[in-house]
């Protein structure tokens, strides 16, 4: 903040607020922490970090304090605003794609491969876009407004502070569900000067978002309200490499997402296998979820059309992107999340599923 003080405001004027704004710009959920806010889940992240779970995610380990406390970075801040825009409603029960069953079906075509989050613009672009949509809106209600939008890159636990404004809860795949619109949400921030007259004290979850597409599960939550996954262990139980453990939190050096995504060079040696035919990210823990189930099953507002846009594209074959240049590369994938893999990954990816499909092939040949 530039030092031009907190702005003051009323918490119903700021849900009034964000009632008209969010339509407009294709925001389902919104909330708000007050800071400063000792983030209760904080050793979670600490011990991830000393147990080395954040793998090759180097920029994880990157100033760690000024990731659970954004005043040591911004002493001016007074409110973290919280969003979430779906980028799928749930996951169907019959869901064959191979990025969530991994089943290897060869006649799939590419796109299929591909985890949902990834198959259309960046969200980058496009939730950032909404959520400066949004600040502009307020901004002609409080013109001293200042605020930091950021959304995924920016240094904040989004989750934790996600399930803190109310957004949803925490399952023991780490993603955050709201009940009725399931996971397939991109969550963002924006850090600003508001001081909101009546938002509740971080540190204890708030029980509804300020404004939401749809209403969360009508049910008292207790004070301690974390995770409704109860005894469910299905996202642990089909994780294909074990990246999830029971007691909480996921193993990224072993994180399928991270190999086809972040992770320069091949898979680990030996574990090609469990990749099967995903091509890039992971939606299995996702696809079991019996919340992205019920999402699914329920009739909930669509998302916004740029999130589904790599279907037009279906008919790339494999052996095409195992050979893309980078000029076809850029062509194809700027501005769509399947960029931060770059050329070589994307061949690296299609030449690991090429391989997988063709030993399958063999195998049941010989059968
Ligand atoms: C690093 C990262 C990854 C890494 C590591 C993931 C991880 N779980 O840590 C990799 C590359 C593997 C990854 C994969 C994916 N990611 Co990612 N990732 C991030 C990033 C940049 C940081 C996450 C982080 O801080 N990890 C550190 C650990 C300690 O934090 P955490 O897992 O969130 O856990 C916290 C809480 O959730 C809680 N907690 C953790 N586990 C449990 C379990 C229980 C039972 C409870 C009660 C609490 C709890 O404690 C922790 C401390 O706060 C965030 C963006 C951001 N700035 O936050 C996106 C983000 C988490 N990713 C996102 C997405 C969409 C994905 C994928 C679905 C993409 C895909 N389809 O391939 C997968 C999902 C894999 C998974 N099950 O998490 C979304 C998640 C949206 C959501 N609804 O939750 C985010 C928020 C990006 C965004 N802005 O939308 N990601
Ligand atoms: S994204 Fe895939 S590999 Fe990673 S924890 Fe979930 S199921 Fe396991
Ligand atoms: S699959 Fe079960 S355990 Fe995993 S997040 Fe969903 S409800 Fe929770």
């Amino acid at each position: 903040m530039s030092g031009a003080g907190a702005i003051r405001v009323n918490l119903s004027v700021l849900r009034t607020c964000l009632a008209e704004l969010c339509p407009q710009h294709g925001i389902d959920l919104a909330g708000a922490v007050a800071l400063p806010c000792e983030l209760p889940l904080a050793d979670r992240f600490r011990q991830w970090l000393a147990d080395g779970r954040h793998g090759n995610l180097e920029y994880m380990v990157r100033d760690p304090e000024a990731r659970l406390q954004p005043l040591l970075r911004d002493p001016g801040a007074r409110t973290l605003l919280v969003f979430a825009q779906g980028y799928t409603r749930g996951w169907p029960a019959d869901d064959t794609d191979p990025s969530a069953s991994a089943a290897g079906d060869p006649r799939a075509p590419w796109t299929a491969r591909v985890a949902r989050y990834a198959r259309g613009r960046d969200y980058h672009d496009v939730l950032l876009g909404a959520i400066r949509g949004v600040l502009r809106g307020l901004r002609t209600r409080w013109p001293d407004l200042e605020a930091h939008a950021s959304c995924d890159t920016g240094p904040y636990l989004e989750r934790e502070y996600a399930w803190l404004a109310g957004l949803g809860f925490l399952g023991k795949n780490t993603c955050l569900i709201h009940e009725k619109l399931g996971s397939g949400l991109f969550l963002g921030v924006a850090l600003t000067n508001l001081e909101v007259g009546g938002l509740p004290a971080g540190e204890d979850p708030q029980r509804a978002p300020l404004y939401a597409v749809v209403p969360r599960r009508r049910r008292a939550f207790t004070r301690a309200y974390l995770s409704a996954c109860g005894r469910c262990t299905r996202c642990i139980d089909a994780c294909p490499t074990g990246a999830l453990d029971p007691a909480g939190g996921l193993d990224a050096g072993a994180c399928i997402s991270n190999w086809t995504i972040e992770r320069r060079g091949e898979v680990p040696a030996g574990r090609e296998a469990e990749a099967g035919g995903i091509l890039f990210g992971c939606d299995i823990c996702q696809a079991v979820c019996p919340w992205n189930r019920r999402a699914a099953e329920k009739a909930a507002p669509p998302v916004v059309p740029e999130y589904d846009t790599l279907a037009g594209h279906a008919d790339i074959g494999l052996a095409e992107l195992a050979a893309m240049t980078p000029e076809d590369f850029r062509k194809l994938f700027r501005r769509t999340p399947l960029w931060r893999c770059h050329p070589d990954g994307m061949r690296r990816n299609a030449c690991r599923v090429r391989a997988f499909l063709e030993r399958r092939q063999e195998e049941e040949g010989k059968r």
